[in-house]
């Protein structure tokens, strides 16, 4: 395993200690939460009594190849907790997320969750949110305008950058799992996240988007000199 790897699997093990038989789990999307659904499964195999609600067709695919059981958000419309990961943490554990294409699910699940738990390796930790591109979920449904929608509302947030409609690594327009397109928005800096949070919920066709605002209550961060815990 790569030493990223390693990190992320510390992470994952440091949260899989919050989880108690009778818990309703939340599970994330991605490289590191896919680590927490393998340690998991493991401690399901030695009896731990778990329900699962993925965040992914892709989590839901792996989560049942290794046996985790699995239920649906409409009959366990209240969580215990979700475990997930992010693709930058930032002040007040404001994350950026939606880099695997998850957001729309991933932010219903972390809404739905009494807590919500994000491991990482330690460089997804930044002072300012905003290199990473941030995904915007929009409608399949004139997006050339929805597009110019974003640009106006965003830049009341004080922020501009190129908007990429994401395609698959094949060429393809990329899809998410509830039939939507995504724009990532490349701003460099996001300097007050809850203003352009706001602006954008404003725009009509867009869905979501991978600003997740007090939702995170502990970041568990990997890195070369061991693992930091981060609450909110
Ligand atoms: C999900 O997976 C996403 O919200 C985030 O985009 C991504 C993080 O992936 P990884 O753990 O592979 O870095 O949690």
């Amino acid at each position: 395993m790569s030493d990223a790897e390693t990190l992320k699997r510390q992470a994952a093990a440091r949260a899989l200690e919050h989880v108690r038989s009778g818990m309703k789990l939340g599970l994330g999307t991605g490289s590191t939460a896919k680590h927490f659904v393998e340690l998991l499964a493991e401690r399901v195999a030695q009896g731990l009594e778990v329900v699962g609600v993925p965040t992914s067709e892709a989590t839901r695919a792996q989560a049942e190849s290794l046996d985790v059981p699995l239920g649906t958000l409409d009959e366990y419309p209240a969580l215990d907790l979700v475990v997930d990961g992010a693709d930058e943490v930032g002040p007040d554990l404001t994350l950026i997320k939606g880099g695997g294409g998850a957001l729309l699910r991933e932010k219903i699940v972390a809404s739905a969750a009494a807590q919500m738990i994000v491991i990482a390796d330690a460089s997804k930790k930044v002072p300012t949110l905003g290199t990473f591109p941030l995904p915007i979920e929009v409608v399949d449904f004139g997006v050339a305008a929805i597009r110019r929608g974003i640009e106006k509302a965003v830049r009341r947030a004080g922020c501009q950058g190129l908007l990429t409609l994401r395609r698959r690594p094949d060429g393809h327009v990329f899809v998410t799992d509830q039939g939507h397109l995504i724009l990532d928005a490349a701003f460099g800096v996001i300097p007050d996240p809850a203003a352009l949070a706001a602006c954008l919920a404003d725009v009509p066709g867009v869905v979501e988007h991978g600003l997740f605002i007090n939702l995170a209550s502990r970041v568990i961060l990997a890195g070369a000199d061991g693992v930091t815990v981060l609450d909110r």
